[in-house]
């Protein structure tokens, strides 16, 4: 799409737009005009506004019913050249569904030798907002809190349509087509340092943050498109992440108990915690030592069991503060002396505070 700036002062200044249009045969005529995101309704291209480009332009002969279909131009400009002298309809239609700020359709008179214009206003949806670094991580923007310029924001509607926030932190995706919902999809800046801060989350939509983004999915809302401006702004947090082993036990079997016997059926849980201040990928591996065959996977986690080990990650980022179980149900099958159960959390997206914790074992036997 070319600069609004640009493109108003093709459009003002006029020559260059009728200029493009072949001149006509003597005996025949021609339409042209302009298909424009007519952002401020106006009904007339001012500053701001932008071309429509590959809208579809249908003209139809009055008197006889021959029609004819062009496409704008990638500068909103279309033309219909060699057309008999009579009397068209000019009407345009997009794939999307956008509000019309002029009239859908124009009746015009084609004469020999002469151009007519026909001109067609548009207008969808605007979502914008401003991407800043939520200091004090309480979800609101205050003064004093820094803008995050170069973040990439996707508008997800039938459409995708990416846009990137300047150097005051704010992004504008402009002609949303009115075809349903749209949901804004920041990137998540872990290359940076940064998670996204409390926001608003799907079940508690009246929260009065100002993220509008569920920091676990990095997702806002979906938001009905119309003409009507949407602000969606986006809060980050500089993370801080401290990813932790807690414990190791033996469920079915009594507590402090660590030799065991063979045939025994048990189940071994290692907790891991997400410590930190902004939601963390969490993932952990538990493995056994020989002598426990694995026989089933068990605990919150997803996970799955691969040799001695059971290996696992949440498929969403964890909120920090609750323990997490990875799990595997076991069958002693022979006897072993002072063999450890290790527990291991696998790392996050951002630098662990304290690595020293990452790992956790368990001396055991069987008997
Ligand atoms: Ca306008
Ligand atoms: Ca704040
Ligand atoms: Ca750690």
């Amino acid at each position: 799409m070319i600069g609004a700036t640009a493109f108003v002062s093709a459009v003002i200044t006029g020559g260059a737009l009728l200029g493009a249009v072949p001149a006509a045969a003597a005996d025949t005529g021609s339409i042209s005009g302009l298909v424009w995101f007519d952002r401020d309704a106006s009904g007339t291209v001012g500053f701001g506004d932008a071309p429509a480009p590959m809208s579809g332009i249908r003209v139809d002969n009055l008197s006889t019913g021959a029609s004819t279909q062009v496409y704008a131009g990638s500068d909103g400009t279309y033309q219909v050249p060699a057309l008999a002298p009579g009397r068209y309809r000019v009407a345009v239609g997009t794939g999307w569904t956008y509000e019309r700020t002029t009239p859908g359709h124009v009746d015009v008179r084609v004469r020999p030798g002469q151009t007519v214009t026909a001109d067609f206003g548009l207008r969808g949806g605007e979502v914008c907002g401003t991407a800043w670094d939520d200091a004090d991580g309480d979800g609101m923007r205050e003064s004093g809190e820094f803008v995050l310029p170069a973040v990439q924001v996707t508008v997800n509607t039938p459409m995708l349509v990416q846009a990137v926030t300047d150097a005051s932190g704010r992004y504008c995706a402009h002609d949303l087509p009115l075809d349903g919902e749209a949901v804004v999809q920041p990137q998540y800046l872990a290359q940076r340092g940064f998670g996204f801060t409390r926001g608003i989350v799907e079940s508690f939509p009246a929260e009065p943050y100002d993220s509008k983004i569920d920091a676990i999915t990095g997702n806002s809302h979906r938001y009905t498109l119309t003409t009507e401006a949407l602000t969606v702004d986006v809060g980050y947090l500089r993370a801080t992440s401290d990813l932790s082993t807690s414990q190791i036990i033996f469920d079915g079997q009594p507590a402090g108990k660590t030799t065991f016997a063979v045939g025994d059926t048990f189940t071994v849980y290692g907790s891991v915690f997400p410590g930190g201040n902004v939601p963390e990928r969490l993932g952990a591996t538990l493995t056994v030592p020989a002598g426990l065959r694995i026989v089933d996977r068990a605990g919150g986690m997803p996970s799955t069991v691969q040799g001695q080990s059971v290996v696992g990650e949440f498929p969403q980022r964890r909120t920090p503060g609750a323990n997490e179980f990875i799990g595997a149900r076991v069958v002693v099958e022979h006897a072993f002396s002072a063999a450890d159960v290790t527990l291991t959390v696998h790392p996050g997206d951002f630098p662990d505070s304290n690595p020293a914790n990452n790992v956790l074992t368990q001396t055991i036997n069987a008997v």
